[in-house]
């Protein structure tokens, strides 16, 4: 168990996290994050580097009591479709039965998205024996709606492979768009009732500038790159993301939970490290922004530390930017 948790200071520190997604389940907060791995193996713009092999559940019944690391819910081992790369986990409570949706690679080197169940948001979860059929690409984040029914926001440039999925089938040497073609969008899929199939073939997320334009490849300050995040406020389906290279957790926003999202600005400034990604929560009528950096471990991109402060709302529904240094 860690201490009281500060604002803009590591969860834990005991291990390495990353990748937050909060929850609040039964009145306290879930973190379901990475679990960073120090290794020697290579360092690359595959994502080699993060080669994480187990999901940690965190707990905290609010901002004044401690951290309790539940230890491990899932590990590699007992994923028969997985190989390698447990990536940026997503939790959701339907049927009264917790699910974790998580990335990995399969045996052939492909990422696809796999579900395991739980009957205790702290696990341990037990996987499903195959991936979701027509699942691909990484960073799940499930939306269960105030009708009940789930959505699934995924997809990741880069070591993520979204690029190589243009034509519904894995392309190996797939590039993605030129600099002045509309840029690749997450992708969405319902997900079915039990929340172990999707219910469609995932579409494309369209994200548009304030005139309707699509946001263009080239434009890496808006475009997105990987990690989404779907909240709602005040009726509004508000779309979150890394833009990537430009590291900046940028947010859109739209009527319809399949979009098309009209891009408004900036959540986070750049942390420390080269990925950023994050999810948004309320928690008793306030706001939390939950994210990661690479601060404790001076600044080495796979491994980071998972961390939270407050978010505000302008009047008008627009997100106050946030500096986590200032
Ligand atoms: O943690 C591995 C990958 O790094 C995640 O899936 C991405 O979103 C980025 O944070």
């Amino acid at each position: 168990m860690s201490s009281a948790p500060k604002p803009n200071q590591p969860l834990v520190t005991h291990m390495y996290t990353a990748d937050p997604s909060a929850h609040v389940y039964e009145g306290r907060i879930y973190i379901y994050p990475s679990h960073d791995l120090d290794h020697d193996g290579p360092d690359n713009d595959n994502g080699d580097q993060y080669a994480m092999e187990d999901y940690h559940v965190l707990s905290l019944d609010n901002f004044e009591s401690p951290v309790v690391d539940h230890g491990e819910a899932l590990h590699l081992r007992d994923i028969p479709w997985a190989s390698k790369q447990l990536w940026a986990p997503d939790a959701a409570f339907k049927n009264d039965t917790y699910y974790l949706f998580f990335p990995a690679r399969d045996h052939d080197g492909i990422f696809r998205i796999g579900v395991a169940t739980g009957a205790s948001p702290a696990g341990p979860f037990k996987p499903q024996p195959n991936y979701i059929e027509g699942s691909f690409s990484i960073d799940p984040a499930v939306l269960v709606d105030d009708d009940n029914q789930a959505y699934m926001y995924f997809g990741g440039l880069w070591g993520g492979q979204l690029e190589k999925w243009q034509t519904g089938k894995f392309v190996p040497d797939a590039e993605g768009p030129a600099e002045n073609e509309p840029a690749l969008g997450p992708r969405v899929a319902l997900l079915s009732e039990d929340m172990l199939s999707f219910q469609n073939a995932p579409k494309e997320i369209s994200i548009v500038d304030e005139e309707g334009n699509p946001i263009l490849a080239g434009d890496e300050e808006r475009r997105y790159f990987e990690g989404p995040w779907v909240h709602k406020h005040n009726g509004w389906y508000y779309l979150s993301y890394s833009t990537g290279t430009t590291h900046k957790l940028v947010y859109a926003v739209s009527r319809n939970p399949m979009g098309p999202y009209t891009f408004k600005g900036t959540i986070l400034t750049p942390v420390i490290g080269w990925t950023t990604h994050h999810s948004i929560v309320q928690f008793q009528d306030r706001w939390y922004l939950f994210y990661h950096d690479s601060s404790l471990s001076g600044g080495v991109n796979h491994l980071r530390s998972v961390k939270y402060t407050e978010l505000f709302y302008n009047e008008d529904g627009t997100i106050r930017t946030i500096n986590p240094y200032e």
